[in-house]
């Protein structure tokens, strides 16, 4: 699958904004600006960069509650994900929902979950709306090692592969669900190998590799549009960080996390496009510039908006969608 130039550099740029959106969060959560957990991307960004490259406004993505750059990169608000951290009003789900429930239905991030195993479900719903609508639109299921465990992976599977639903399900394999090592949770190796069991293609990559990311996705994202159905993509990575913030991450070996970092994703492709002449040491801290003052933007952004009122809590309980239907 062919790559540009522009593409590549558009691929660095998103994952600069998910590590400096996520860095940004260690800090403010420190400090204690956020309340409730936050789970951190950091060391993952290859995956939502290389996957969301082929996607349009009009795809869907599910998520998990590891989110922020699954919607970063498929072109979320950072202004109002960082409200959404504070808890404020102008945040994407007013300040009520938190990190953990962020979604933008006019990109078609159909949210972030805290529910270990839902998004399954959910991509599933929005593949077969797709294809009653007879769209080309696809869907992407983002969802962790450990949610391959839960029923809910099992049946998604099953039918979004009977019925060639154009779903592309990305497994981000960092080897841990919470504290339990992958060798502990289940007892393969490749979460790919779970593909078999419903007869679609399962396919691992190097999850730091975006450009590895980039040519798996595209092939699955092209095999689900044109109607062949369903892949499971798993992408082999890690998570620099504790399970969340405030996780010191003990259960993780030394020399694992340092052979990690070593292969961090984003230092890799600034690596790679200093050597192949795709952008110099100069343009890269450039873009590194310019991401971090959209940051910075979004936190005063955030700092500035009001926290809801109290009276707020009752509201945007349920649907008008809902009410529309039952008038009908
Ligand atoms: C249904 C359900 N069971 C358990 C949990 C608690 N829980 C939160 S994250 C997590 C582990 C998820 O691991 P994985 O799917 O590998 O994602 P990762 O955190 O590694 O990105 C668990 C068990 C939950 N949130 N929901
Ligand atoms: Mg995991």
């Amino acid at each position: 699958m062919k790559v540009t130039n522009q593409q590549i550099q558009d691929m660095y740029t998103c994952m600069k904004k998910i590590r400096a959106f996520e860095t940004k969060a260690m800090d403010v959560f420190a400090e204690g600006s956020i309340p409730g957990f936050v789970h951190l991307y950091i060391g993952e960004e290859a995956v939502a960069a290389g996957v969301c490259q082929h996607l349009n406004d009009n795809d869907y993505i599910t998520s998990t509650h590891r989110g922020h750059g699954h919607i970063i990169a498929k072109g979320g608000d950072l202004k109002y994900m960082m409200a959404e951290l504070f808890g404020k009003s102008d945040g994407y789900c007013k300040g009520k929902g938190g990190s953990m429930h962020i979604a933008d239905a006019s990109k078609g991030i159909l949210g972030a979950n805290g529910i270990v195993g839902a998004g399954h479900n959910i991509a599933t719903g929005a593949g077969l709306s797709i294809s009653y609508r007879k769209t080309d639109q696809v869907c992407v299921c983002f969802f962790g090692d450990a949610s391959t465990n839960q029923g809910t992976f099992h049946e998604s599977l099953n039918l979004a592969s009977i019925w060639k639903l154009p779903i592309v399900f990305v497994c981000e394999n960092n080897g841990y669900g919470i504290s339990m090592s992958q060798k502990h949770h289940m007892a393969i190796k490749d979460v790919a190998d779970r593909a078999v069991a419903y007869g679609i293609p399962g396919i691992s990559v190097d999850g730091n590799d975006v450009l590895a990311v980039y040519e798996a996705a595209g092939e699955a994202i092209k095999r689900a549009r044109s109607g062949l159905g369903p892949t499971l993509l798993e992408c082999k990575t890690y998570r620099h960080r504790g399970h969340f913030e405030g996780d010191p991450g003990t259960y993780k070996p030394k020399e694992e996390q340092e052979s990690w970092l070593e292969k961090d994703p984003l230092f890799r492709l600034a690596a790679y496009m200093t050597d192949t002449n795709i952008a110099t040491r100069d343009e890269i801290l450039k873009i590194d510039a310019a991401v971090d003052k959209e940051i910075t933007k979004a936190v005063e952004f955030a700092m500035e908006s009001p926290v809801p009122a109290l009276e707020k809590v009752v509201e945007d309980i349920y649907s008008d969608i809902i009410e529309e239907v039952r008038v009908r």
